[in-house]
C-alpha cells in the first residue's frame, strides 16, 4: 500500500499539556510518528497540492491565525508554548481580538493543544499527506495510507483542539467530493469522537460521518458524539454516533463498525476517508477500550470487504511502543503483504 509522511511532520513538539488540573507530557509525541514510519518502512513524501484544499474546509481567518500565532504569542513576551485560558462560551459574534490570548480562545475548543512555532508546518505536512493519500487512491489505487501527526479530527473549520489543528480526514474527503465523488463517507474509529468532522459537515448531505468511539458521557470530547446527534437539515440523517463503554472488546467494536458501515452503504457513498485511531488498544495509556493487536487486521478486512475505493488517515494511539504493530496489522487487513513490511 502506498505510504506518505513528510518530515516536518516531526517538528511540532508541545512540551505540555494541561490534564487532570496540572501539566503533564504531551501525549502526541514526534516518536508516535517516528514508530509509525520505522514499523511501516518508511513513506513516500506528499507532493505538495498547497493552501487551496486546506481552505476548502477550514476559514481563512483561522488558518491565518495558526500561522501567526506563535510570532504574536513571541511578541507579547511569552517563551514556551502558546496556550489558550480564556473562552468565548457566551457567543462567537466579530469582534476585533486583539491580544493573542483572546485570539487563542477563539480559535481553541481546548487548553490541550499548545501551539508551537513549529505547529503550521508540520499540520500542513500532515494535511498534505492525507492529499497525496487521496489522489492516489482518485488516481486508482484501492486504498492508501497517510501517517497524519498532528491527527485532524477533533479540529473544526474555525478551531484546534485535542492536539488537532487541521481536520485531515475532512480535507481529504473534500478532495474526493472535488475530484468528482458526489457522496463521500468518513469511517472515524478512533477512540474520541472526532467532533471537528461532525461540526464540518453537519449541514452537509453529501458527506456522511460515521464514528465509532468511547461514550461522551464519560470521555473527552464530552459535549459530542452521544447517539441522538444526527445532523441537521441537509445534514440530518447524514452523521451516525455510536458510542460504547470502558472495556469494550473486539466483538462489540466489531458490530458498531458493522453498523456504521451499513449506514454508509445505505447512504451511497463512492469514496471512503478512514479516520484511524489505535487509542482503542487495551494498553493506551489515555483510553479504556479492549482491542488487540491482532483485532485490528479483523477491523480493516471488514472494511475493506466493501470494496471503496479507501484513503486511511492516521488519529490517535498513545501506546507508543505498541503503535507500529497495531497500525500494521490495520493495514494488513487491506493488503496482506503489508504484514510483512
Ligand atoms: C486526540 B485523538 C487526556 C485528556 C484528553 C485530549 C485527548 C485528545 C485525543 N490527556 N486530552 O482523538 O486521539
Ligand atoms: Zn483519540
Amino acid at each position: 500500500m502506498k505510504r506518505f509522511f513528510s518530515p516536518a511532520q516531526l517538528a511540532h513538539a508541545p512540551a505540555h499539556e494541561l490534564h487532570n488540573g496540572g501539566f503533564t507530557n504531551y501525549a502526541e509525541t514526534p516518536a508516535r510518528a517516528a514508530a509509525i514510519l520505522a514499523a511501516i518502512g518508511g513513506a513516500e513524501e506528499p507532493a505538495d497540492h498547497g493552501d487551496a484544499p486546506i481552505l476548502a474546509v477550514h476559514d481563512a481567518e483561522y488558518v491565518r491565525f495558526l500561522r501567526q500565532a506563535p510570532a504574536a504569542w513571541a511578541a507579547a513576551g511569552r517563551s514556551g508554548d502558546a496556550i489558550p485560558y480564556a473562552f468565548p462560551v457566551v457567543g462567537r459574534r466579530p469582534l476585533r481580538l486583539d491580544r493573542i490570548d483572546a485570539q487563542m480562545g477563539r480559535y481553541s475548543f481546548d487548553a490541550t493543544t499548545p501551539i508551537t512555532a513549529q505547529t503550521w508546518a508540520s499540520a500542513y505536512g500532515s494535511a498534505q499527506s492525507a492529499l497525496a493519500a487521496t489522489h492516489a487512491v482518485l488516481a486508482g489505487e484501492r486504498a492508501a495510507f497517510a501517517l497524519c501527526r498532528p491527527p485532524g479530527h477533533h479540529a473544526g473549520a474555525d478551531y484546534c483542539g485535542g492536539y488537532c489543528h487541521l481536520n485531515v480526514a475532512a480535507i481529504a474527503a473534500q478532495a474526493a467530493r472535488d475530484a468528482g465523488h458526489a457522496r463521500v463517507a468518513i469511517l472515524d474509529i478512533d477512540y474520541h469522537h472526532g467532533n471537528g468532522t461532525q461540526d464540518i459537515f453537519w449541514h452537509r448531505g453529501d458527506v456522511f460521518y460515521a464514528s465509532v468511539h468511547a461514550d461522551p458521557a464519560t470521555d473527552y470530547p464530552f459535549y459530542w458524539g452521544h447517539a441522538d446527534e444526527i445532523g441537521e437539515g441537509e445534514g440530518e440523517g447524514a452523521t451516525i454516533n455510536l458510542p460504547l463503554p470502558h472495556g469494550t472488546q473486539l466483538a462489540a467494536f466489531r458490530a458498531a463498525q458493522a453498523t456504521a458501515l451499513d449506514a454508509i452503504t445505505r447512504f451511497g457513498a463512492t469514496f471512503l476517508v478512514v479516520s484511524f485511531g489505535a487509542d482503542t488498544w487495551e494498553g493506551d495509556p489515555i483510553s479504556h477500550f479492549a482491542l488487540r493487536t491482532q483485532d485490528y487486521a479483523v477491523l480493516a478486512r471488514d472494511i475493506a470487504g466493501f470494496g471503496l475505493p479507501t484513503t486511511i488517515v492516521m488519529e490517535g494511539g498513545y501506546a507508543v511502543d505498541a503503535l507500529g504493530d497495531n497500525v500494521v496489522r490495520f493495514l494488513s487487513g487491506f493488503d496482506p503483504a503489508d504484514l510483512g513490511i
